[in-house]
């Protein structure tokens, strides 16, 4: 289901069903509480009610009126619990293997990418460095090593549903599989300055025949990657 923004990773639908259950079961409660709130207004309006009636709220049929919306809510949190950790383990605590590793490094304002390379090892003579420009093969999986030059910044590319922060001093191991070939947004999610509205960059998912066409007109930086 695609409505906003397409799903260019394995997992990219985990992440907007997860937000839909949230809406449907949090906008459930709302618009239910909304309702009874607008009818008791109704209901209890001045005209209708002269005296004022007197009601402690302790009594048995009374506080039921409360609890069982209570316990019901709290099931409903369970409910979110049960696939929040479902999906941010498959997300974010498991990686599959890797078929290709990236570096992506946080700069102010850039991102600066460093392809594997013909040899498809990272940290290698042949090496591929670009600046806000990522290449990448569709059904492929890719981890990304992420780290920063300066300051706080996140890594994210909106139709993966990715997003992670880099960390200057910390390399953090990010990992996706897209499943659509296209060109896409990459961006800065995390205030880094004056110039962070302009960290944008892109990603661009090929054929592997398209990859190995680009990687051919790309010089290696010749020396490790780092
Ligand atoms: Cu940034």
């Amino acid at each position: 289901m695609e409505i906003f923004l397409k799903l260019a990773s394995s997992y990219a639908w985990e992440i907007d069903y997860l937000i839909i259950l949230v809406a449907i079961l949090g906008g459930f409660w709302l618009f239910l509480s909304l309702g009874i709130i607008f009818w008791f207004c109704w209901k209890f309006r001045r005209s209708a009610n002269p005296t004022a009636q007197y009601i402690t709220g302790e009594k048995k049929h009374e506080t039921k009126w409360i609890s069982w919306p209570h316990y019901a809510v709290l099931v409903c949190d369970v409910v979110i619990i049960i696939f929040a950790i479902k999906v941010w383990y498959g997300i974010k605590q498991y990686r599959p293997p890797a078929d290709d590793t990236i570096r992506a490094v946080g700069h102010q304002w850039a991102w600066r990418f460093v392809h594997s390379g013909p040899d498809g090892k990272l940290d290698t003579a042949d090496d591929i460095e670009t600046i806000d420009e990522l290449h990448v093969v569709v059904g492929k999986t890719y981890h990304v090593k992420l780290s920063s030059a300066d300051v706080l910044h996140s890594f994210s590319v909106p139709v993966f549903r990715l997003k992670q922060d880099a960390i200057p001093g910390r390399e953090v191991t990010a990992w996706f599989k897209p499943i659509k070939t296209g060109e896409w947004d990459v961006q800065c999610t995390e205030i880094c300055g004056i110039g962070h509205g302009i960290m944008g960059a892109r990603i661009k998912v090929e054929t592997e025949e398209e990859y190995q066409a680009w990687l051919a007109t790309k010089k290696p930086i010749g020396t490790t990657g780092a």
